[in-house]
C-alpha cells in the first residue's frame, strides 16, 4: 500500500469525494442527456472547484484537454478504461502509464477499473499491481474501481461480492477502494472491514430520482465505515442549480459525519 494519502487528504481526515467524469468514455455521451452543460468538462471543473471535491477523475484526453482550465482543481487520471459497445466479458486496458499521469497531467492520484470474475481477471490484476508498484515509486495514491462483473457473476452487490471486491483492493495494495453499495448499513461495515488499512468509498451510481435518497445511502456507507464517495451521474444529470446544491450536501456530509 502506498502511504502518500497525503496527496489527496493533506489534513489527514481520511475522507474523500471524488466528482467521476470518464462517463463519456464508460457510457457514452447518452450520460449527458439529462443535463446538456455536463458534456463539457469545464461545468464539473466548476462544481469540483466551488465545492472543494478532493478531485475530479478525468480519462488521459479530458486532462489533456483541460490542462489549463482551473489547474488548481486536482486531477485524478483513470489509467485504463474502455467502451459498453462490445458485451463481452470485460477487460479495461491499461491507456495511460502512471508517470505520463503524473508528470504530463499533474496526477494526484490514478485510478484502475478492475472486474473481477471477468475471463480476463488476470490480465488486470497483472496490470493493477504494476500499477500499485509505479505509484509507489512516485508516492502517489492509488484508487482501484473493483466491479466483479462476467458471466460468473450472479450478483455484483450481494454482501459477500461486495466485501471480496473490498479485500481484492486491499491484497492488489490500493489505498483506496470504489466499491458498490452492498444493500444495507451491516453489510457495509463488513465491507469496509474486509478493506483492512484501504479506505472504502461508495460508487454512486445511476441518479435517483429523489436526491435524498442518495444522500440516505452515502449516509449508512459514512456510518459503516466508509471513507467517501466517487460520484458523478448523481450530481451532474441535475440540472446546474441543484448539481451545486447535492454537490454541497455531498461534501458536508463526508466532511462532518461523526465529528
Ligand atoms: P457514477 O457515480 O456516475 O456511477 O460514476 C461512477 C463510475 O464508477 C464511473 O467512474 C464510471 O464511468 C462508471 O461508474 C462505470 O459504471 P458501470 O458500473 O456502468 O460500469
Amino acid at each position: 500500500m502506498t502511504s502518500s494519502l497525503a496527496k489527496l487528504d493533506p489534513k489527514g481526515l481520511g475522507r474523500f469525494a471524488f466528482l467521476a467524469y470518464d462517463q463519456g468514455l464508460e457510457h457514452g455521451p447518452e450520460d449527458f442527456r439529462p443535463n446538456p452543460p455536463s458534456a463539457s468538462p469545464r461545468f464539473i471543473l466548476e462544481l469540483a472547484r466551488d465545492f472543494d471535491y478532493t478531485a475530479v477523475v478525468f480519462q488521459q484526453g479530458t486532462a489533456l484537454a483541460t490542462r489549463r482550465l482551473f489547474p488548481e482543481v486536482p486531477r485524478l487520471i483513470k489509467l485504463n478504461g474502455k467502451a459498453n459497445l462490445y458485451k463481452g466479458e470485460p477487460y479495461s486496458p491499461l491507456l495511460c502509464p502512471v508517470d505520463y499521469a503524473v508528470k504530463e497531467l499533474h496526477a494526484v492520484a490514478v485510478g484502475y477499473t478492475l472486474y473481477p470474475g471477468s475471463e480476463h481477471e488476470p490480465l488486470m490484476f497483472r496490470e493493477f499491481a504494476q500499477v500499485v508498484r509505479e505509484a509507489y515509486g512516485l508516492g502517489i495514491p492509488v484508487v482501484a474501481w473493483v466491479y466483479p462483473r462476467g458471466k460468473v457473476v450472479a450478483n455484483d452487490t450481494a454482501p459477500e461480492v461486495v466485501a471480496y471486491a473490498a479485500r481484492i483492493a486491499y491484497e492488489l495494495g490500493a489505498d483506496i477502494a470504489k466499491v458498490k453499495w452492498s444493500g444495507d448499513r451491516e453489510s457495509f461495515r463488513w465491507v469496509c472491514e474486509a478493506a483492512g488499512r484501504t479506505k472504502v468509498v461508495l460508487s454512486g451510481g445511476t441518479k435517483s430520482e429523489d436526491p435524498q435518497e442518495f444522500l440516505a445511502v452515502l449516509t449508512q456507507v459514512m456510518a459503516a465505515g466508509g471513507a467517501g464517495v466517487a460520484v458523478g451521474r448523481n450530481v451532474w444529470q441535475r440540472p446546474p442549480e441543484e448539481a451545486r446544491t447535492i454537490s454541497k450536501e455531498i461534501i458536508h456530509l463526508v466532511h462532518t459525519f461523526g465529528h
